[in-house]
């Protein structure tokens, strides 16, 4: 038994006196190893540890979990598509057979209350902060600027939050993500200063409003603007609000991520359409619920049929990232993608 960390090999009787633990430990290592200014190694070691179970003997889940994956995949298809899982030290074969069937999957609660209002704390310091600069873009990015239901400037898409805020930038490192993390590649980084950055959208349906839906489309595409075949991806998002299906919220097509190529850049007229396709479904959210959804899947954010703050629903995306490092800088262009989005909002008087 073995492993690899940052090309070096290491055997487990190498690692576990190091640690003066067993990696079998999974998530508590980093925690006890933490006094011992060992957390960065732990992690490693735990992150390993949940990753390659095929290699480290990692303690199994406490249910008993399918033994084979076609077991795995039966009991993933017999569930409800609106099923929010536990987000546990590691990925359950029946999650990841369900992420793998449906595109999505939902995990409920993985912040608490204390972390939703901190977010927002946050999020409503780098508003005042960015409306006092008169901030127009964001490393190239637009921030969007629309109004709340008083009238006021109301920021309703902050690109790098993790930029700004300390506490976010820490938040998206928090050990309970490496699991959602070894979805997505054996060593993912935080993409603090990369593609958009950890975004904060805030949909918010009054007149004024500069994001109150978001049109059909696959995030992979997406990437297409970035000059970058989409590879496989998988996007993080964090859930602020409770949303059911009838407050609007996030639609996708289940299963749409295995359509192949032409369907993915054709199936629909991205961004302009907002019919509700008859194979989608709605992904309700708790405050502090989080989702994961291949960037290959159909999606869209229906709007709120409430208006004023009734209809606030915020939402945080965070790229962990696998590919060639890619940092912006505040002088770096503005992507084609966002400058059609830029005019079509100004077009339309919104999204
Ligand atoms: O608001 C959401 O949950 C999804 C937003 C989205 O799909 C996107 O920004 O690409
Ligand atoms: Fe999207």
């Amino acid at each position: 038994m073995k492993f690899v960390p940052s090309g070096r090999e290491w055997t487990l009787a190498q690692v576990e006196p190091a640690l003066g633990i067993s990696v079998a430990d999974g998530g508590r290592l980093a925690r006890k190893s933490r006094n011992l200014g060992l957390a960065a190694l732990a992690r490693r070691a735990h992150w390993l540890g949940v990753q390659e179970s095929h290699m480290i003997q990692v303690a199994k889940p406490e249910t008993q979990s399918p033994s084979t994956p076609a077991a795995a995949a039966a009991e993933a298809a017999a569930l409800p598509l609106s099923t929010r899982f536990e987000l546990g030290a590691e990925i359950t074969p029946v999650q990841r057979a369900f992420l793998d069937r449906h595109g999505f999957i939902t995990f409920s609660q993985v912040l608490s209350t204390a972390e939703v209002e901190q977010v927002d704390a946050e999020i409503n310091r780098v508003q005042r902060r960015w409306l006092d600069e008169g901030r127009k873009k964001v490393y190239g990015i637009p921030v969007f600027v629309g109004k709340d239901p008083e009238g006021q400037p109301f920021i309703q898409r902050f690109a790098f939050t993790s930029q700004f805020s300390t506490y976010i930038r820490q938040l998206v490192r928090d050990e309970r993500f490496y699991p959602v993390r070894g979805l997505i590649g054996d060593s993912t980084r935080v993409g603090d200063e990369e593609k958009d950055g950890v975004v904060f959208n805030r949909n918010l349906n009054v007149p004024g409003s500069a994001y109150p839906r978001l049109g059909w489309h696959t995030d992979g595409l997406r990437s297409l603007f970035y000059l970058r075949m989409p590879g496989p991806m998988l996007n993080v998002g964090l859930h602020f609000d409770r949303v059911r299906a009838e407050d609007g919220g996030l639609r996708v097509i289940p299963g749409s991520h295995k359509q192949g190529f032409l369907k993915m850049a054709f199936g629909k007229p991205y961004f302009v359409s907002h019919r509700p396709d008859p194979r989608e479904v709605a992904v309700e959210t708790e405050p502090g619920d989080l989702t994961v959804h291949d960037g290959r899947l159909w999606h869209r954010v229906e709007g709120s049929p409430r208006t004023g703050w009734q209809s606030l629903r915020r939402t945080m995306y965070v790229p962990y990232l696998t590919d060639a490092y890619a940092p912006k800088r505040e002088d770096s262009r503005t992507p084609l993608y966002h400058e059609l989005g830029r005019l079509l909002r100004r077009a339309k008087g919104s999204m």
